[in-house]
């Protein structure tokens, strides 16, 4: 038998069920962009980016287990077809950091219809994703001025490929 430690309210299952959608569509989205990549030769950011696609699976896993063991019912969505073209690396990461600023945008919400319902449990759980979208933001902007000081220096694009592999630890690349 489940362990059910309290119910979730109605309107906080539904926005934590909204959420499962967004970061399924994330990890979409970043497949999406490592496929790109990939046939582009761009072995490094691919690897990045396949990576980054599994860990939008991992935030969806964590919400789909939360609201399951507090008596909701977590719902599976449907696959929504991403973007599948890309006019450049720089494109790439401008789509990434424009999705994560929605995330960030639709996290913050949650956290404060946690205040208003006074459901401090899902407010404490949420504050993990709080800090991830304050890293997953720095590091897309950090790329993002990497990618613009190197412009179209193609020996530039091919070290900031080269690097961002390195950035996966070992036991994760894809
Ligand atoms: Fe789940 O952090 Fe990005 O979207």
């Amino acid at each position: 038998m489940k362990k059910i430690i309290f119910m979730l309210k109605d309107i906080i299952e539904k926005a934590l069920n909204k959420q499962i959608e967004l970061e399924a569509s994330s990890s979409q989205f970043y497949l999406s962009m490592a496929s790109w990549t990939e046939t582009k030769g761009l072995s490094g950011s691919s690897s990045f980016l396949y990576q980054h696609s599994d860990e939008e699976r991992m935030h969806m896993l964590k919400l789909v287990k939360f609201i399951n063991e507090r008596g909701g019912n977590a719902l599976i969505p449907a696959l929504i077809q991403p973007p599948t073209t890309f006019k450049s690396l720089t494109h790439v990461f401008e789509s990434l950091l424009e999705h994560e600023l929605n995330v960030t945008e639709s996290i913050n919400n949650i956290v404060g219809l946690c205040l208003e319902e006074k459901d401090f449990t899902t407010h404490n759980f949420m504050q993990w994703y709080v800090a991830e979208q304050l890293e997953e933001e720095a590091l897309a902007r950090t790329i993002l001025d990497r990618l613009n000081m190197i412009g179209n220096d193609k020996g530039g694009l091919y070290l900031f490929d080269r690097d961002l592999s390195k950035e996966i630890p070992q036991d994760e690349q894809v």
